[in-house]
């Protein structure tokens, strides 16, 4: 497995912190896109997120600590798919999360369209029992099929819900979806806090502990991009108003660390616009920040 040197790898670190064999912490890149349905770009997601890393500080003021000097953080070359798509994509994918995993890697890895969790979620359920998804995202991504395909990004959590239990699904944020995703969440009890939901204050203040309590003792977490407001994330496919904004984010983030084990994550759907720069860098600070969130006790 080849690891990206200072220049390219995620916060531009030196070797003594992010060596294959020594870091804690693994940065996969999967930079697949097959089934966009709107604006594409999300194939640049990952590059641009380890080039704005390096304007990220080492040091995190809100959780004190410099993660990646305590704990080393590698970065693994990108995945290359050639003509690999669908189950052959998910599959390379599936292979090296769990590589990692098995290595004793914590492994957070940046898409691509959302199709590519369905491998990262597998690798962590096959390792980790009674494993809970925190799925932040603006919409369910239930669909049976989408344009044709089982495998389209709008699909993704029907088939992480082949192997996952319904109710070890937690979704927040979501406010797009169709009338069968509705009826699939009711039906099967899915822990879904619609972005209405927490605007219009439903929960009160207290919905980031009401997402806390829906989770069990081992969380993985799955981030698309698009679940952010589009104020402040306007580089996606797919940006539907009414989102979370940053502060809430990395507060739920932390309170999940806090009372939670975070085992793995990844964030994906990052659609880098030329010219605005500014997405990426806060995308690259969100990684550092479930990074953070998943060390708390370091
Ligand atoms: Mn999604």
């Amino acid at each position: 497995m080849n690891i990206l040197g200072k220049e390219k790898n995620f916060l531009g670190l030196e070797p003594e912190h992010s060596a294959l064999d020594s870091a804690e912490i693994a940065i996969v890149s999967a930079p697949y896109e097959h089934t966009v349905s709107y604006g594409g770009g999300t194939g640049r997601g990952p590059e641009a997120i380890l080039a704005a890393s390096h304007f990220v500080e080492f040091w995190d003021e809100e959780f004190r600590c410099e993660l990646a000097f305590e704990k080393g953080i590698t970065t693994i070359a990108p995945l290359q798919f050639g003509s690999a798509v669908d189950e052959a994509a998910l599959a390379m994918i599936e292979a090296q999360v769990g590589e990692l995993m098995d290595k004793g890697k914590f492994v957070a890895t940046l898409g691509g369209e959302h199709t590519i969790s369905r491998a990262t979620i597998k690798a962590h359920f096959d390792r980790i029992p009674g494993l809970t998804v925190l799925q932040i995202d603006a919409h369910s991504d239930l669909r049976e099929s989408y344009e044709g395909s089982r495998w389209s990004h709008a699909c993704v959590l029907s088939r992480v819900l082949e192997f996952l239990p319904p109710r070890q699904l937690v979704q927040a944020g979501i406010r797009a979806q169709c009338r069968e995703e509705h009826a699939r969440i009711e039906g099967d009890g899915i822990h879904t806090f619609y972005g209405w939901e927490i605007r219009q204050g439903v929960y009160g203040q207290s919905w980031k502990e009401r997402v806390l309590d829906a989770c069990g003792d081992a969380v993985y977490i799955t981030f698309d991009i698009d679940g952010l407001d589009p104020s402040i994330m306007p580089s996606t496919g797919t940006p539907e108003p009414g989102g979370l904004l940053w502060d809430e984010t990395v507060q739920l983030l932390k309170l999940i660390g806090k009372h939670r084990r975070i085992v793995g994550c990844d964030l994906v759907e990052l659609a880098p616009v030329e010219g605005n720069p500014g997405p990426d860098f806060l995308a690259a600070k969100l990684v550092s920040k479930m990074l953070n969130a998943a060390f708390p006790g370091r």
